[in-house]
């Protein structure tokens, strides 16, 4: 009869766990949390995995060196989503020489290395900001247009720009990066305001960005939603939020919840089975025919 303490499994760190380091990039936006909430509501020890979880701050070099932990700390597997596209090329290669699968997520990169992750999981950018674009030539097609761009680099911020400015580039008058925070969308909008008195339709990159847009606004004293359109993508609740109260015109959703699908690409990565190279995580649009009960109801 075994001693039951030399038992494996249950709550503890068992050898029967998947050993997961994720990177997150940061905490910056109302998306970026119920990321986090999601991912980690997912990979829990109930699910098989053992967790370490890193925040980055949005900073590339405190992602570089907790991937750099996890190669270190030899774990199973590595989940991340890169604050920008290019700068990974000598980490991936040391994780890749490591032998540690890497699951990508969200964000995507630009890199020279072969195979660099086995599987990526996230939204389309681009059909996000070409929907955007879409919604604005159908309906302010004179729009004078101020693109409030996310952080630069980062494959939101390029790939939804290039499907926006594909449809209606030729009315955007200004751009500013606001970084996808609430705070410096505020700040950019302050001086686009200055810079571009005619310009009356804001393009924002994410929900945050375009909330600090409204303050902005507000402190000009003209009315978000009317003297000046605001279009976003997220669809968090704050966003929607302002699209029910009619400061904001359109909301691109971009679904943060999908902890439960990176669970499941983690399992089938890390038992060696084949697995798509890439998962869309579906998005809907919204826009101010939304109701108070729909909003009090979103999860996110
Ligand atoms: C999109 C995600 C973006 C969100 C922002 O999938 O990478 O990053 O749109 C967040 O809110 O900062």
């Amino acid at each position: 009869d075994s001693d039951p303490a030399s038992t494996s499994g249950g709550g503890g760190g068992g050898d029967d766990l998947i050993k997961v380091g994720f990177s997150q990039l940061g905490a910056e936006s109302g998306w970026r949390t119920a990321n986090t909430e999601s991912v980690k509501a997912s990979l829990t020890k109930e699910n098989g995995i053992d967790l370490t979880f890193v925040d980055a701050q949005q900073k590339q070099e405190n992602q570089i060196k907790a991937l750099r932990d996890f190669v270190d700390q030899g774990v199973d597997v590595i989940a991340f989503s890169p604050v920008i596209e290019t700068g990974w090329d000598e980490v991936l290669q040391d994780i890749k020489d490591a032998e540690i699968p890497v699951v990508l997520v969200d964000r995507t990169v630009e890199t020279t290395v072969e195979d660099p992750f086995v599987t990526w999981i996230g939204a389309d950018f681009k059909q996000e900001g070409t929907t955007a674009g879409e919604w604005v030539k159908e309906n302010h097609p004179d729009a004078k247009i101020f693109e409030l761009q996310g952080t630069m680099g980062s494959g939101a911020q390029t790939d939804r720009q290039e499907g926006f400015r594909e449809v209606v580039g030729a009315n955007v008058i200004g751009e500013a990066s606001g970084n996808f925070t609430r705070a410096e969308g505020k700040t950019a909008t302050e001086a686009a305001l200055a810079a571009y008195p005619d310009m009356d339709l804001i393009f924002a990159h994410n929900d945050d960005m375009g909330l600090g847009a409204i303050e902005a606004i507000e402190a000009a004293g003209k009315k978000p939603g009317e003297d000046i359109k605001i279009v976003t993508v997220d669809g968090v609740r704050d966003g929607l939020q302002a699209l029910v109260d009619k400061k904001f015109n359109f909301v691109v959703e971009c679904n943060p919840v999908f902890g439960d699908q990176i669970v499941d690409l983690i399992k089938k990565v890390d038992a060696g089975e084949t697995v798509e190279k890439e998962t869309i995580v579906v998005d809907e649009a919204f826009d101010q025919t939304i109701t108070q009960e729909f909003v009090d109801a979103r999860s996110f």
